[in-house]
């Protein structure tokens, strides 16, 4: 027995561009007064473009300040920060075992997706050299839901043809673990205190195929000690 597919997010599983993104926020946060640092960043982890911006403002006690338009201005001025960073970015930035564990999903004739709520991601798994790598990449641009919502997951899985009950999710946020666990995929979080998870693991390099492989295979067994 195996999963028809593993759904991978991107930043924090595939390569690590967090302090990418604190760095390009602090620069924003600091243009209009507010200082923030790695801690909170934490709580940016998979957060939306907007989200991340709407959670600054309101750390910094400036949740009313700004219009519509001056916040795209600011989450502009971000992203092109972010983008510019991102110049610098190579396949030596692919996290450990990530590639070992793409050859072997493909060796195994298991579907590879990807569900990140990055608007940059296409451009991300360029520099990577990861684009053939997936089946299927959900669209950001057509989210009208961000994780914790499971609608990435869920249009990842239409994508690749197969049913999120058939499937493993790789997340290092807590949102994207509740996203994966709210449309019934097996969960497999990266990083500490991830809550939810049918697997959390402390680094992507203990993220095997044949690990995958037994925590599909128990999940089963549990599921159909329960019928
Ligand atoms: P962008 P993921 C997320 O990527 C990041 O974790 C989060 O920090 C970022 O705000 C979000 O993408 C949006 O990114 O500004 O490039 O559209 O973890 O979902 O792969
Ligand atoms: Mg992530």
């Amino acid at each position: 027995m195996q999963p028809d597919a593993v759904i991978f997010d991107l930043d924090g599983v595939i390569t690590d561009t967090a302090h990418l993104h604190f760095v390009a926020w602090r620069q924003v946060a600091a243009d209009v007064g507010i200082s923030i640092d790695e801690t909170f960043n934490q709580q940016l982890k998979g957060i939306s473009r907007m989200g991340s911006l709407e959670r600054i403002l309101a750390y910094g006690g400036k949740a009313q300040a700004f219009s519509a338009a001056e916040k795209a201005a600011l989450a502009a001025r971000k992203n092109a920060l972010y983008v510019d960073a991102l110049r610098a970015l190579t396949p030596q930035a692919v996290l450990p075992g990530i590639n070992a564990l793409l050859t072997a999903l493909r060796g195994a004739g298991i579907g590879i997706g990807l569900a990140s709520v990055s608007l940059n991601a296409p451009a991300i798994l360029q520099a990577l050299e990861l684009a053939d790598a997936f089946d299927f990449c959900a669209d950001a641009a057509r989210l009208t839901h961000s994780k914790p919502d499971p609608e990435i997951f869920i249009a990842a899985c239409a994508g690749l043809g197969v049913a999120p009950a058939r499937c493993i999710g790789v997340e290092d946020a807590q949102a994207g673990i509740d996203a994966i666990n709210a449309c019934g995929m097996v969960a497999v979080g990266i990083g500490a205190s991830l809550t939810g998870a049918q697997l959390r693991l402390d680094e992507t390099a203990q993220l095997t195929w044949p690990r995958l492989h037994a925590l599909w295979n128990q999940q089963r067994r549990a599921t159909a000690r329960c019928q």
